[in-house]
């Protein structure tokens, strides 16, 4: 198992009293519900709407956990070893890539914007390794993993990050810009919120068009707050468009905190002002994303119908590589590392008899190994020829 990752000086705020402030705050507040935390738990527990809506608090989604942990270990047993071995691949492969770009761009190969998906990997897997080949997905700009997640090699995606010929689009979209029509995936996308209407586009074109495809289009909670996201529900439920809405709350726009932005706590229930399905999802549970991303994808494929899932995961990594991080403790990004992603699913994956601490091991080394010879291809790789400056270029 790698690692966590969070916890170095470079990424995480040094002194202030504003910190220490802050962190007596969240002690006794719950992320800013003005709820005591036995108060969640207890509300979590006796109401039965109340449940997934409110696990906001660390220990109050822990709770919840182990309370669905029995069935989900059954669940398990019965799912094929091969895919569950692909999906914690999937997920120690991100977190593996995303610790090397931040060891590689420190030592200058990658330039400009980087944003790092770390923290945030059961949400990629669980809702992507849910759908066929052929569906369609468009992300912002947080898209390295993503687009592992779809098919492109890592080769592919550390040489887009290098600026690299062999890059998936040749080296000039870097970072944020990664893309490929054959493998269906259509960005990394840097405008906030752009991609939700493009993606409701693409759903609309799949219904147009017959084609059967559904349309994941993931964007962070400090989207929500624009226009484009209410102007897209409101089509999308009106037409019906199979698109499924995923909003990666991972707490952070930036420096600012969900609280300090959003005038409503919850994101999924947004859906109901347009009689959209909604869900609440535990983000460091791959295999609730998986479920409710599948309960998504039977609504799209039965008659279109789209779906918002709000799907709350923690982002370790500042927001971008050149984040210092002095707006949050180090106490907190400690206390939802409790509840890494990998490490849950690890367990649940040992205490169902599927996989071993051995096998977690030669997972890891082929990860370790998978990231090395991407390095090794987006060293070698050649920068784009300049003949290549104004070609695939539209204006
Ligand atoms: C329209 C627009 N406004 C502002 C920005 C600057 N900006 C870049 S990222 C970001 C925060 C977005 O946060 P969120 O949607 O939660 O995604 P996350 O970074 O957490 O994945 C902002 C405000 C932008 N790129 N586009
Ligand atoms: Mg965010």
């Amino acid at each position: 198992m790698p690692a966590l990752i969070g916890t170095e000086d470079l990424i995480l705020p040094k002194v202030a009293t504003r910190q220490k402030t802050v962190a007596k705050t969240t002690k006794t507040l719950a992320n800013g519900n003005g709820q005591k935390p036995d108060n969640l738990a207890k509300e979590a527990k006796t109401t039965p709407t109340a449940k997934g809506l409110d696990f906001v608090d660390v220990d109050v989604a822990q709770a919840e956990f182990l309370e669905r942990r029995k069935s989900q270990i059954t669940a398990i047993k019965k799912l094929d070893k091969k895919l569950l071995r692909e999906m914690l691949y999937q997920m120690v492969l991100g977190r593996i890539f995303e610790e090397k770009c931040a060891e590689v761009y420190r030592m200058g190969k990658i330039g400009g914007f980087c944003h790092l998906y770390i923290g945030q990997e059961a949400i990629g897997v669980g809702s992507m390794m849910a759908l066929e080949k052929t569906d369609m997905v468009i992300t912002a700009y947080r898209d390295h993993v993503q687009a592992m997640i779809k098919g492109m090699t890592p080769e592919s995606v550390m040489a887009e990050l290098y600026g690299k010929e062999g890059g998936c689009v040749g080296g000039k979209g870097g970072s944020m810009h990664m893309f490929s029509k054959e493998l269906e995936f259509y960005g990394g996308h840097g405008i906030v919120g752009g991609q939700i209407g493009v993606g409701t586009g693409m759903a609309y074109a799949a219904k147009y068009k017959n084609t059967g495809q559904v349309t994941l289009c993931f964007f962070g909670e400090a989207a929500v707050n624009q226009g484009i996201f209410h102007e897209s529900l409101n089509m999308a439920q009106l037409w019906k468009l199979p698109c499924i809405y995923i909003c990666e709350n991972n707490q952070y726009g930036m420096g600012t905190s969900q609280k300090r932005a959003m005038s409503s706590r919850s994101i999924a229930k947004k859906a109901e002002a347009f009689e959209m399905a909604n869900e609440f999802v535990d983000g460091m549970d791959v295999m609730a994303v998986r479920d409710a991303t599948l309960r998504a994808i039977a609504r799209a494929r039965k008659d279109g119908s789209p779906t918002l899932l709000e799907i709350r995961a923690y982002r370790y990594m500042g927001h971008s590589m050149s984040d210092p991080g002095n707006y949050r403790t180090r106490d907190e990004i400690l206390k939802y590392q409790e509840r890494d992603p990998i490490v849950l699913f690890q367990d649940s994956l040992k205490a169902a008899k599927v996989f071993t601490d051995k096998d977690f091991e030669t997972i890891k080394q082929e990860a370790i190994e998978a990231v090395d010879r991407a390095v090794a291809f987006a060293d070698e790789s050649p920068y784009p020829a300049e003949s290549e400056l104004f070609t695939d270029v539209l204006a």
